[in-house]
């Protein structure tokens, strides 16, 4: 089989949008030979900071991700976005609103806009985020912004391969607020209660204030600050403050992408990365106790990468 992604990741590592464009297409068609690009890609990945931005339909996510990207462009810093959709089928990467809100951003040659739907089977859409976030970062970015419509677990899912996660309510969302609770509590970093225009977004601050204090009281250890902020992305009230904390943020912060060697991303690769291939192919190469201790002793000590790791283990989709 000729593979013709040679070049492609070639130029990929020069920081071509078309390439990286039809390896994320790739990516996300789950293409037997990803593996072994992202084996390839894993040394080459860039300092990148990566934000999650989640929150429920029409929140105003898009009008804010687009206020974010001129932020980092007047900083000069390349900015990716990857709007993802939980429940939308892969189109060959076209959501329409998200791609009218950061138009005007669409012909800077510093930015990258790519829509991803699912293909609908479990944790494909997590794995083809991560996998597009390793191209984007290979691509030499130096933000990437992981939007995601819902509040539920398999968006909390997508956004897992991000540093910080910035979950976007609006003053109608206190009844998702009670039903998602604890899940939502646990995964954001950071809280923006948008269209602070409208009535009601101080009361949805004092109840994420009151339930985050009352989480900090139950719990036994000691619990990051959760920032919160009424913020209107249309109109850019209270939105210095927001960008100003995120960047303090991604200033202290290590990049999971980036931080060698064995994070808990890369570990929770190599499980995932495994598991799907054991389940795929049960007659698949065995792996014994000693190939995994060594090789978790190569992970640790940064010696390889995780998609190496689950290839040395289990071989790539493609192998019997
Ligand atoms: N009043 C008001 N409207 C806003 C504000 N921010 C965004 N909107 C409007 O809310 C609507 C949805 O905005 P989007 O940015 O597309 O929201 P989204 O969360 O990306 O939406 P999906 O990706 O479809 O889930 C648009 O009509 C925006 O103009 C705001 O601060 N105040
Ligand atoms: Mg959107």
């Amino acid at each position: 089989v000729v593979n013709p992604a040679p070049h492609l990741l070639d130029r990929l590592l020069l920081g071509d949008l078309r390439a990286l464009s039809r390896l994320v297409t790739r990516v996300e068609h789950g293409g037997a030979e990803v593996l072994a690009w992202m084996e390839q890609l894993w040394d080459r990945r860039s300092a990148a900071r990566v934000l999650g931005v989640t929150g429920p339909p029409g929140a105003g996510k898009s009008t804010f991700v687009d206020r974010l990207i001129s932020h980092h462009r007047a900083a000069d810093r390349r900015v990716a976005v990857l709007a993802v959709d939980p429940s939308s089928p892969f189109t060959g990467g076209a959501i329409l609103g998200d791609r009218i809100r950061m138009q005007r951003h669409a012909a800077d040659p510093g930015v990258f806009i790519r829509s991803l739907g699912t293909r609908g089977h479990h944790g494909g859409l997590t794995r083809a985020t991560r996998e597009a976030a390793v191209l984007c970062s290979a691509a030499g970015f130096d933000r990437i912004v992981i939007e995601t419509v819902g509040v539920g677990q398999t968006e909390l899912d997508v956004v897992s391969v991000a540093d910080q996660v910035l979950v976007l309510l609006v003053p109608e969302s206190g009844d998702v607020v009670q039903t998602m609770k604890a899940g939502l509590l646990e995964a954001a970093d950071l809280f923006a209660v948008n269209k602070a225009d409208r009535p009601g977004s101080d009361k949805l601050l004092r109840e994420l204030r009151a339930m985050l204090d009352e989480r900090a009281e139950v719990a036994q250890a000691e619990l990051p600050e959760v920032p919160l902020f009424g913020v209107s992305a249309a109109r850019g009230d209270g939105l210095d403050e927001l960008l100003a904390e995120l960047d303090a943020r991604d200033a202290r912060l290590a990049s999971p992408l980036q931080r060698p060697p064995a994070t808990d991303l890369a570990l929770r690769i190599v499980g995932e990365e495994t598991t799907r291939r054991v389940i795929a192919a049960p007659r698949g190469r065995r792996v014994d106790g000693g190939d995994l201790a060594d090789l978790a002793r190569a992970l640790e000590a940064g010696e390889v990468g995780p998609y190496a790791v689950a290839r040395a283990l289990l071989g790539s989709d493609d192998e019997p």
